[in-house]
């Protein structure tokens, strides 16, 4: 191993956490999984290698270069289509359980479709799965994480409902293939980002920013591409493969802004959360409640024919009802929901009748939408429990973004103070399984570009081989593994 500086601060550091003003640590629970993560298009590159088709992200970035932040694209990215060995070797080293990574759609389907299968691309994910396991990593696959063929996009993406039937092929392929070496599966990666970002907005590809909340029709069809896919899985697969399945959701907490609303925190969650949970994980199914009678109210005042949230038959209710085996929640932070009068006739203000603010004293990171506030995590994890009962919790994605400082200490904070309040919560009976840090290295952050660092390691993108080097993050990770314990950051600097 190579002394150069950072290591020589980390051991410093880590004498630090172990000296004696520190208080003791906290052990994580028996069986508790620890790993990393990761998205194809974000770390693949390759992006016409081994006949792989073009994709949404692909289109966007070449066409549209002036949506990114720095006109960048995953072309190359961390190179990790050709680098997955040492990804995997540095995943075994710093000690994670396992690492969750997603499947290219258009690697499997060059040209979009079922009834042209690349063997390359399934050779690819083979030879990821192998390496994986062959370390004693688990591989925690998620189908689809955002990038989708560009024909199929050209025909409406997520907004035609035909899309329901392109996942299941596309899903299909992969529980055959992969199946067999998988425990774990996500069918869809953060429906919202997308489906706001995408088609309601700009932030996302294909930015169509279209009118009449294209997110509801969006979101329609994912929940059943999503129910349909786990379906298939239990239908077919299940009984000889044996894993789980289940779909991640970005909930974010919200704070009320005065002591006596106690009301406007539970309507935001029910709008960022409930919108894609509810079907899913309440007892009853649908949509949640106030979405209707918002949406429908203000559809209603606005003059359209029918309510611009579509409706689930009583058939699709129950379909969609219950298909996940566990909560898959990414969550980075927190917001305060403030309620907006409502005017006599006016409807509710953005269909919610609320809107979002942070704290100023909320500590900042180099992206616009994360501030540090780790006690709502544990207030998530609560609410999530409490809406939802005993569903085991696996935190898919947690993390923090910064300018990219091999010595990235606010990251370590990040991380001490957010794995606190899980460890809290798990006290307080939440039954969290997992947690994976976003993520493992510096990568493709979308419309950010190469702007916004989340990795706990750095890769030099003007090297073309695209090194990768060890953050003190990743030191302190390592420690934590190795300990299974958390040891305190803030209170032993203060006092050393
Ligand atoms: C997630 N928010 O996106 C995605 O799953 C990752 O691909 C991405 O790189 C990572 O988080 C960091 O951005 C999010 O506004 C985007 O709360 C926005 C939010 C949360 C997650």
């Amino acid at each position: 191993m190579k002394f150069n500086l950072s290591f020589v601060l980390l051991i410093t550091f880590i004498k630090d956490i172990h000296g004696e003003h520190c208080e003791k640590g906290w052990p994580f629970p028996q069986d508790f999984l620890i790993g990393a993560a990761s998205a194809a298009y974000q770390v693949e590159g390759g992006w016409n290698a081994s006949g792989k088709g073009e994709n949404n992200w692909d289109w966007f970035t070449h066409n549209k270069p002036w949506m990114i932040a720095d006109q960048s694209n995953g072309d190359v990215a961390c190179d990790s289509f050709h680098k997955y060995k040492k990804d995997v070797a540095i995943m075994k080293d710093i000690g994670f359980d396992f690492y969750r990574f997603s499947i290219s759609w258009s690697r499997i389907f060059p040209t979009g479709f079922a009834n042209d299968i690349s063997k390359d691309g399934i050779k690819y994910y083979h030879d990821l799965i192998h390496e994986l396991r062959s370390k004693g990593l688990e591989p925690f696959v998620t189908i689809y994480h955002w990038d989708h063929p560009q024909v199929l996009e050209q025909m409406g993406g997520w907004i035609n409902e035909m899309m329901v039937d392109w996942f299941t092929d596309f899903s299909k392929i992969v529980f055959q293939e992969f199946g067999p070496k998988v425990k774990y599966f996500v069918t869809i990666n953060e429906p919202s980002s997308f489906c706001y970002g995408g088609y309601g907005g700009t932030s996302k590809a294909p930015a169509w920013n279209l009118p009449l909340n294209a997110e509801y029709l969006c979101m329609h069809n994912v929940l059943k591409a999503h129910a349909k896919a786990y379906h298939m899985y239990y239908e077919k697969f299940r009984s000889t493969q044996n894993g789980i399945i289940g779909i991640a959701l970005p909930c974010n907490h919200y704070f009320h802004k005065n002591e006596e609303d106690s009301i406007t925190p539970d309507i935001a969650f029910q709008y960022d959360c409930g919108w894609m949970a509810n079907p899913i994980f309440s007892k009853d199914g649908d949509y949640p409640k106030i979405m209707r009678e918002r949406i429908d109210e203000n559809s209603r005042i606005q003059g359209w024919p029918r309510s611009r949230l579509p409706k689930f038959t009583q058939t699709e209710v129950e379909y969609i009802r219950g298909t996940s085996d566990y909560f898959g929640l990414n969550h980075y932070t927190s917001y305060i929901a403030v309620p907006v009068q409502k005017e006599v006739n006016k409807g509710w203000a953005n269909d919610r009748g609320f809107y979002q603010i942070v704290d100023p004293k909320w500590p900042v990171s180099a992206s616009s939408w994360l501030r540090v506030v780790p006690e709502g995590f544990g207030g998530i994890l609560r609410k999530i429990t409490k809406e939802y009962g005993n569903t085991p919790i696996y935190v898919l994605e947690n993390g923090y973004s910064d300018t990219g400082s091999l010595n990235d200490l606010d990251r370590i904070n990040y991380y001490y103070s957010y794995l606190k309040e899980m460890l809290l919560a798990i006290k307080d009976g939440c039954n969290v399984k997992s947690y994976a840090a976003w993520s493992i290295m510096d990568n493709y952050e979308w419309t950010e570009g190469y702007n916004a660092h989340f990795g706990l390691l750095q890769v030099d993108f003007n090297d073309a081989r695209r090194k990768r080097t060890y953050k003190n993050s990743a030191h302190w990770f390592k420690n934590l593994l190795q300990s299974r314990t958390l040891l305190p950051v803030q209170n032993c600097t203060n006092n050393n």
